[in-house]
């Protein structure tokens, strides 16, 4: 019997093989999980496809968060081939390239709200969408940085965003904790995924992590994975609306 033998897990934000969220959906996997995928349009659903050959009875179920049809859409899909859900994996985010480099003052209103939307409001709209399906109780999960917690250059409105998502963290953890849902969120140190290239400086970020995090190197999609698989199982059933550094130790250092 493995640690996730029976749990039914949704995965949200495979975009290729070096998505964080890929190396959380070998993990939980492994463990013995049945997946799901949700993706964002046609490109990536050619991609996912592929990759999702290797993990059997696994489901693909396309969801652009920010139309409220397809997250209804996409869940009750969910609903039908599920019935119950265990768990939920929120890996995705996005801001426009120009709010990423520059200064942050020059964030311009469109882009403010659609960072807000897609990497913050978006984990309340599936949490709500998740909550009827989880009758056994479940644990959400989503995937933040540092960068919500004081300022990492450059990081700008993402860094805005992930304050919100960790706030939304704790005020999720709260209202769903009665129902025995838990809400946490891993903060991950810099991998170069899709996401991370539209950071500018981003090698940069690395290079000073390998050099002064105490364990003088980055992390790997891989232990994020095992990480997550920790959070989703009953391994930490008495933790909720907390944020999980696997960072290599960088947060510590002042
Ligand atoms: O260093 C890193 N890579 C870190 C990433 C360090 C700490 C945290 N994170 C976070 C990211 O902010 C994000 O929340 O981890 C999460 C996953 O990011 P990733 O694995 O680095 O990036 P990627 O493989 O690009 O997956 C993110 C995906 C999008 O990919 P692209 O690059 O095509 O934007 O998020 C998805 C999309 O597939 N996404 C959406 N999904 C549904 N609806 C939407 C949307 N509207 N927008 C983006």
């Amino acid at each position: 019997q493995k640690v996730l033998s029976g749990k039914n897990i949704l995965i949200m934000g495979v975009a290729n093989e070096r998505s964080i969220a890929w190396g959380i959906a070998k993990a939980l996997h492994g463990a013995g999980a049945r997946l799901a995928f949700t993706y964002q349009g046609e490109k990536i659903e050619r991609r996912i496809k592929e990759l999702v050959k290797d993990i059997p009875n696994a489901i693909t179920i396309p969801c652009d968060v920010t139309k409220d049809e397809e997250i209804e859409q996409a869940f009750s899909t969910l609903e039908k081939e599920f019935g119950t859900l265990h768990g939920l994996v929120h890996s995705l985010a996005f801001a426009n390239k120009e709010d990423l480099s520059g200064k942050f003052v020059d964030t311009s209103r469109d882009g403010y709200a659609l960072a807000q939307d897609i990497s913050a409001y978006s984990l309340v709209a599936v949490a709500r969408k998740a909550r009827p399906l989880m009758k056994e109780g479940g644990s959400i999960l989503t995937m933040t940085y540092l960068g919500g917690e004081r300022v990492v250059p450059g990081y700008n409105m993402m860094g805005v965003a992930k304050a919100s998502l960790d706030a939304c963290v704790k005020y999720l953890a709260n209202d769903l904790g009665p129902e025995n849902i838990r809400v946490n969120a891993i903060s991950a140190g810099p991998i170069m995924t899709l996401a991370a290239r539209g950071i500018r400086d981003f090698t940069n970020m690395l290079h000073i992590v390998e050099e002064k995090a105490p364990l003088r190197r980055g992390v790997t999609p891989e232990e994020v994975g095992n990480t997550a698989l920790f959070l989703i199982s009953d391994l930490s059933s008495g933790i909720t609306g907390e944020i999980i550094h696997v960072d290599a130790g960088y947060n510590i250092l002042g």
